[in-house]
């Protein structure tokens, strides 16, 4: 399933409960384009002797669903962890470039042979990124660019940031922002400066009502594209 430009917002399901995030993904489906899950999620499902949260997220919400493993092995073992994704029914999974085009290729190679799409991390949020990845930002766009990535993920609280990756990716290339709320980037923000998908966790897993924080959020996002 492709990820389409609907309400813009991607939910990330980090409760420690499978349930729990299975029912947020029913609730709050008709507000997002595609749920993101992360390893303590998955993890806590397979602990929890439920299964595999992935297969279920989408049976409950129809919706598009990422697993977010941002992967950084040698070339073998990457190859096993897309193909294990895509077993899992992901419709895309992030991985990490830095640790070279050879690592990167079978991400790409398996996940475009079975139409899962591959977004390549190009700095994460938090502030220390900024030391390690920051001088990467150029070379990463270029690897996503060359390989046809189907996004990338950037800091969504880092307009200019943004502004510099869209100019280096290109139009066709998503970009996919997280740090929005909870860690301090205000919702359409990240729109704003030329982003198409904004991600948030716990502004709508932890509201008191999920499928309004959810329904806030995409009001925002809409705002932010001007209707
Ligand atoms: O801060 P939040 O609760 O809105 O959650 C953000 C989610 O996005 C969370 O799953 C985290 O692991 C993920 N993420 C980042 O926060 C920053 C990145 O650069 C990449 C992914």
């Amino acid at each position: 399933m492709p990820l389409v430009h609907q309400t813009r917002l991607i939910i990330a399901l980090d409760l420690e409960s499978f349930d729990k995030n299975v029912k947020i993904a029913k609730d709050c489906a008709q507000y997002c384009d595609s749920f993101k899950i992360s390893w303590p999620a998955l993890v806590y499902g397979f602990l929890e002797g439920k299964g595999n949260l992935v297969r279920e997220v989408k049976k409950a919400s129809g919706k598009h669903v990422i697993v977010d493993w941002k992967v950084a092995d040698v070339p073998h073992t990457n190859e096993k962890i897309t193909e294990m994704a895509v077993r899992m029914g992901a419709d895309g999974l992030t991985f990490h470039g830095f640790m070279g085009q050879d690592a990167a290729q079978p991400v790409f190679d398996v996940g475009s042979s079975h139409q899962t799409d591959v977004y390549l991390v190009v700095q994460l949020s938090n502030p220390g990124a900024e030391k390690w990845m920051s001088p990467l930002v150029t070379q990463m766009c270029e690897m996503a660019k060359k390989t046809a990535a189907n996004g990338v993920v950037v800091p969504g609280a880092r307009p200019d940031l943004i502004k510099k990756v869209r100019e280096l990716v290109g139009k066709e290339c998503h970009i996919l922002c997280p740090g929005m709320g909870a860690q301090g980037g205000k919702p359409g923000d990240a729109i704003r400066a030329g982003a198409d998908f904004e991600i948030v966790g716990r502004s709508v897993i932890e509201a008191e009502y999920p499928p309004k924080a959810a329904y806030d959020i995409a009001m925002e996002l809409r705002k932010a594209q001007g209707y």
